[in-house]
């Protein structure tokens, strides 16, 4: 942030009043302004078109995951499969492009893209910058977390550490505390969700670098810098603040994973865990537990491993044939190739392409991102000749490893930490609209093998 810039979010920061457990000024108003609307049109569909099907579901549903069945609604997000993700309609490129970045920075402020997932518009750099003060303004971790995360024994994971920590925080919600004095109405819900998703999102880059801290450095609380945005504060906490092109990348990363659609497993396990009204500190952590799994967010940190693995098994850089004999073995060995597939996707994924743009300009040359290239030439072919694979092009993890890496954060059990401190972002938002909407407790209706035969008329026992 330039020092003009700065001036300016210091000034907005100094209006605000001090907002811990007040209504949030501009969001707060944005969204008053935005539910009734909203709350009448999905009234309106329930109530005359509540019948109509959209959907079919079959066997192979029922024991394949339920893979594409319409069953949610979130208006955040959504994944074209030839196109990939569309942030309140927007692809991930135009994002970038929208929103208000400060003066001769490259990528724009991470508070504009929570503006625009809760608004669904794209902000001015005031509105955006008064997001970041927000966060500024509730950024402090309570000494209790710290205390537990230094507990915990030193071989634990940092998503468990994550986990932890914004499970540790949920007797804060005022949320919870509002229902239970019962001085809350239903349509009112969603203002102190609201409240709590803020003050939870303003610490996510904080608790972020006090576990890369206590794992890797100096074992303590580094202080945000109050004149840093939030992503650009994550940077500098784990020590890299004198790395303008870093603290970028950081913007680019915090962007680009925060939704990708309200019912991947993260996402839907935040939306399940809220609809018993567990609040944003509940429903929050048990989205990161899902994103810890290797299908999903860990994905990450896997590909990576793959990456090294595979630069280390060749004394200089790897041909062509070599590449492919590689990824020959290692799927005769029963593996699968991280950072390639995904559920809903059947194309490049465009967080994919963009980071390999970032890449392009600003580290070319490094060995890990001309080998993630090679990879991208030569894996899809291999991945199609399989016959079985849906999607044989890179997703968002293909390269975010190799990036992190190259600016010297090679702890790679961070890298998912990373991914969830973007991901609530969009979990939170969603999740204060699954409030405003008042969507009902979710409980789907689960069968026994025998009653499907029964349906079937058939008998397989
Ligand atoms: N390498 C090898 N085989 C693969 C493969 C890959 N990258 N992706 C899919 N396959 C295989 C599957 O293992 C499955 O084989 P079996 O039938 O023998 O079990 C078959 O192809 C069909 O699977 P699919 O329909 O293509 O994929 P799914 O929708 O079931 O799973 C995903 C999607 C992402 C879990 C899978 O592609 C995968 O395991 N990829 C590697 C891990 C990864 O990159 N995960 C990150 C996903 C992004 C995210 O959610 O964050």
């Amino acid at each position: 942030m330039n020092k003009n810039t700065a001036a300016h979010f210091n000034s907005i920061c100094d209006c605000l009043p001090d907002s811990r457990g007040k209504l949030s000024s501009v969001l707060h108003a944005k969204l008053a302004e935005k539910i009734p609307p909203m709350r009448q049109r999905v009234r309106n569909l329930v109530t005359n078109y509540g019948s109509v099907k959209i959907d079919e579901v079959t066997v192979a549903h029922l024991y394949g995951g339920n893979r594409g069945v319409k069953t949610l609604v979130s208006d955040i997000s959504y994944i074209d499969q030839k196109e990939g993700i569309r942030l309140r309609g927007y692809t991930i490129q135009e994002v970038i492009h929208a929103l208000p970045r400060v003066e001769g920075e490259e990528y724009p402020l991470v508070g504009g893209l929570y503006y625009l997932l809760l608004t669904s518009e794209i902000p001015t750099l005031e509105e955006a910058l008064q997001v970041e003060c927000e966060w500024r303004n509730r950024s402090e971790l309570p000494r209790y977390m710290l205390q537990s995360l230094k507990a915990l024994p030193r071989d634990t994971h940092p998503m468990t550490m994550f986990s932890h920590a914004i499970l540790s925080m949920q007797h804060e919600s005022i949320f919870a505390k509002r229902y239970e004095e019962g001085s809350l109405r239903k349509e009112n819900f969603w203002e102190t969700w609201l409240e709590d998703s803020l003050n939870l999102t303003a610490k996510l880059p904080t608790i972020a670098a006090t576990i890369y801290n206590i794992k890797n450095r100096v074992d303590d609380y580094v202080v945000p810098d109050p004149d840093l945005d939030w992503a650009s504060n994550f940077a500098y906490m784990i020590g890299k603040g004198d790395n303008q092109d870093y603290k970028e990348l950081c913007k680019l990363y915090f962007i680009i994973h925060s939704d990708h659609e309200g019912a991947n497993a993260s996402a839907h396990t935040t939306h399940l865990v809220s609809s018993t009204l567990s609040d944003v500190y509940y429903s929050c952590s048990a989205g990161m537990n899902a994103l810890a799994g290797p299908l999903h967010g860990l994905a990450n940190q896997g590909c990576l491993r793959w990456l090294l693995r595979l630069r280390d098994n060749f004394s200089s850089f790897p041909t062509r044939e070599q590449l492919e004999e590689f990824v020959w073995d290692w799927l005769n060995a029963g593996q699968v190739v991280p950072g390639y597939g995904h559920a809903v996707l059947r194309t490049t994924d465009p967080r994919f392409t963009v980071q390999v743009a970032f890449a392009d300009k600003h580290c070319p040359d490094d060995e890990l991102i001309r080998l993630v290239k090679l990879v991208y030439e030569v894996v899809p072919g291999i991945l199609q000749q399989l016959g079985k694979v849906s999607n044989p092009w890179p997703n968002v993890d293909a390269v975010t490893g190799a990036l992190q890496y190259h600016y010297g954060v090679q702890e790679l059990d961070i890298y998912t930490v990373m991914f969830g401190v973007s991901r609530i972002l969009g979990l939170s938002a969603n999740s204060v609209w699954t409030r405003a909407l008042g969507y009902p407790l979710e409980r789907p209706k689960a069968m026994t093998t025998s009653m499907l035969e029964d349906i079937i008329n058939v008998n397989l026992d």
